[in-house]
């Protein structure tokens, strides 16, 4: 009932009146916004001068003086960031008072307080939720109230946004709250600056010159963060250094933890399972020993004598060479449980990855975290998260869901997302991940009837939990535009939104970053938008189509690898998951062979069980396929395959000549950003598409059908090329 009446208030009041745009349209002609430089560090928050100087006249007019009292840090960030928007939009210098006069059009204030009781009713009041808000217009004044700070900062950012996107704001009514509590970033940073999977330059985190010297760069990931809901960062790797627990780390994470706090950040760590040894010099650490218990205990004290409202605990154990409670014969559940008691007194939480697998295990690495926490649901504190990974094997370009989804219902489990591009494409290719997020948390689980989906599973309301939350694998660095690829901000952007609401639509999400990050530009929107919309399934197809999946070159994951077959470990060669042969390709997961489809509900197992019915998207992540094959599509398995692959590496081409026709539209600097990183995608789309189709064909032996190019190369050309220093991967590697 709440999100229906949120629809349609929204829908009427960020609709702008026909006039209203046709009148900034002509104005738009008149005066063409300015084309000045932009490196995109300014990301979203872009709050240059809007076209029309009758709209800003409109907008001054609309704010008049605004009544905030600045009497906490978060006020002081709310006033900072308006008179920045403002200044910049507007190029208005906003007077703010303290006290009600008649020049007051603007109130921000909270919810318990007399300026608002007295001018809204209080059952309106009653509905605002925790972090969420309410914006709307009483006695002619324009309102933004919340319960909290946190939900008057979200407030204040969604105005800021609504005249960013020259919105009407008559008849204002804008009331929303986040659906999932901990909406958090992963930083894969070491304490080296490196970052594990980034591609966009180095750590932003500087630990050699904190804790004293603080970057403006914190200042202004933490503004990123609020204004699309982002409440909480890990800044350290999963693959973690237990020297983040020393005295002189934990007072650099704390300084990092006191820039954020006004933006309602919350900083949390990485756990190195073996810091009671690494750091406590202790024999052991093992979950059920007491000296190990108290070591952690003095640990956290220690952290919350520094961070008083440190957020908690991620950690990957036992997992691909990580220290973890298995190495004592303990359990998952044992590790996890000896570090949420730890922090449970301080309101703390533990995230505790679930993206395990052995190497010594024979079966289906798609089945195995499946298999190990299952058994284990029920056994864990209540301030414990299970973080699961999106699909069952590793952020590839399109896997199905997880099949834990719905298979924990005393756990919660948290989603984890990759925003960093490590399979699809890194630094270079433009890929709109918000599709694949989108289709991920849209998929029924079926495990309480039709209509589970992910997104009811993640925010809570499946199995009625109160402890819900997301993670997004960062892709920030030090690159001047944060991201490396333009486009990767809208990545960054996406996943805030999902967090917020995992039932928005991903056509939304492209309008709206769009329009913040172009301004109003019909032409430029149009083609971002088409851009954002279409380059998923087209990344998809050039490298992974019909459900092929982890085939990519080994080590640095950059570029093609279908080939790799000799690794320390079976379960991290290419063969071992497309198994291409003479008689066809593709990962046989039915009864007839892994079964790992068994560990999905029935109704979701039925659609993917008899290879005839199977979507095409999953063909051969579920099932062996014969070469000559013919498909749902009327082509054979080899046809479709070289369809997919050209179709692919023809839409990358056609983003550059989309990409080209902006050329003078926008500011130079971002168009040849973008320009020059769609020219990489299109020709690494093209090597993409020979490399595999070159390395298939020698198990199809078919021709390739008539129309298609021929590969440029040999295969043995591609297979030679070698990259040794790719980014994204740690120096010890
Ligand atoms: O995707 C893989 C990456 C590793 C990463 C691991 C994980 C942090 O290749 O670099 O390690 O997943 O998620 O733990």
């Amino acid at each position: 009932e709440m999100k229906l009446f949120m629809r349609w208030s929204l829908n009427l009041t960020t609709k702008r009146s026909q006039g209203f745009r046709l009148a900034s349209f002509l104005l738009g002609l008149l005066l063409p916004l300015s084309l000045a430089g932009n490196n995109g560090y300014q990301l979203w928050l872009n709050y240059e001068p809007l076209a029309s100087t009758v709209q800003q006249e409109n907008y001054k007019e609309a704010v008049g003086t605004i009544f905030l009292k600045n009497d906490s840090p978060t006020k002081a960030v709310i006033q900072k960031e308006l008179d920045l928007a403002l200044g910049g939009m507007l190029a208005y210098k906003v007077p703010f008072s303290d006290q009600i006069n008649s020049q007051c059009k603007l109130l921000i204030d909270l919810a318990d307080s007399r300026s608002v009781q007295d001018r809204i009713p209080s059952p309106d009041l009653e509905k605002i939720e925790a972090e969420g808000f309410l914006i709307t217009r009483a006695g002619g004044r324009l309102i933004i109230t919340a319960k909290d700070e946190l939900g008057l900062l979200y407030g204040t950012f969604r105005f800021i946004q609504l005249i960013q996107r020259q919105a009407s704001l008559e008849s204002l009514l804008v009331q929303d709250h986040p659906k999932i509590k901990k909406r958090i970033l992963n930083h894969w940073d070491n304490l080296d600056r490196t970052v594990e999977r980034g591609y966009a330059g180095f750590s932003i985190w500087n630990w050699h010159e904190l804790p004293e010297y603080i970057d403006q760069r914190y200042i202004d990931y933490a503004r990123a963060n609020a204004s699309i809901g982002i409440n909480g960062t890990v800044v350290t790797n999963v693959n973690a250094n237990a020297l983040v627990f020393r005295e002189d780390y934990l007072e650099k994470a704390a300084a990092l933890a006191d820039a954020f706090r006004p933006y309602g950040i919350k900083l949390y760590l990485t756990a190195r399972f073996s810091s009671p040894i690494e750091q406590g010099g202790l024999a052991t650490a093992d979950p059920l020993d007491p000296q190990v218990q108290e070591w952690w205990n003095e640990r956290v004290k220690e952290i919350y004598a520094l961070i008083p409202d440190f957020g908690g605990f991620l950690v990957k154990a036992n997992s691909e060479g990580q220290p973890g409670p298995q190495q004592y014969n303990r359990t998952h559940a044992d590790g996890a449980n000896l570090l949420a008691k730890a922090v449970a007194p301080y309101g703390g939480i533990v995230m505790w990855r679930a993206f395990v697998y052995s190497d010594e295990e024979p079966t289906d690495r798609a089945k195995q975290a499946y298999d190990e926490f299952v058994p284990l649901d029920g056994k864990f504190l209540p301030n414990v998260l299970i973080q699961v990974k999106n699909g069952p094997i590793d952020f590839q370009p399109r896997e199905p869901i997880h099949p834990l989804f719905g298979a924990m219902e005393k756990t919660p489990l948290m989603m984890e997302f990759q925003i960093t591009k490590e399979y699809l494409g890194q630094g270079t290719h433009l890929v709109g991940l918000a599709n694949m997020y989108e289709e991920i948390l849209q998929t029924d689980t079926y495990v309480k009837g039709e209509g589970s989906t992910v997104a009811k599973l993640i925010d809570g309301s499946l199995f009625k939990q109160e402890l819900t939350g997301i993670a997004g694998v960062a892709n920030i660095g030090t690159a001047l535009n944060w991201t490396g690829n333009l486009f990767g901000q809208a990545d960054w952007f996406a996943f805030g939104k999902f967090a917020w609401d995992s039932e928005v639509s991903a056509r939304a999400i492209f309008g709206e970053w769009s329009e913040l990050t172009w301004g109003q530009r019909p032409k430029v929107l149009g083609v971002s938008q088409q851009l954002l919309s279409d380059s998923y399934e087209a990344c998809v197809q050039y490298m992974t189509p019909i459900g092929l999946h982890h085939i990519m070159a080994a080590g640095h994951h950059y570029g093609p690898g279908p080939w790799v077959s000799k690794m320390s470990r079976a379960d991290w060669t290419s063969v071992y998951y497309h198994k291409a042969g003479k008689a066809g390709l593709g990962f046989d997961r039915t009864a007839s062979g892994s079964n790992a489809l068994e560990q999905y509900a029935a109704p979701f197992r039925q659609q993917y069980e008899q290879p005839e019915n199977c979507p095409l998207p999953f063909l051969l992540w579920f099932h062996h396929v014969a070469w000559d094959e013919e498909l749902s599509t009327g082509r054979t398995l080899w046809e479709e395959l070289c369809w997919q692959y050209n179709e692919g590496a023809k839409k990358a081409e056609s983003f550059l000549s989309l990409w080209s026709q902006l050329k003078g539209e926008i500011d130079e600097e971002r168009f040849l950003q973008v320009q020059q990183h769609l020219k990489i995608q299109a020709r690494e789309a093209k090597w993409w598409r020979d490399a595999c189709l070159s390395y298939f064909q020698t198990f199809s032996e078919m021709d390739f059908p008539e129309g298609y190019p021929k590969p440029a190369q040999e295969l043995e050309y591609y297979q030679k090329l070698s990259h040794p220093y790719a980014p994204g991967i740690r120096p010890r590697w």
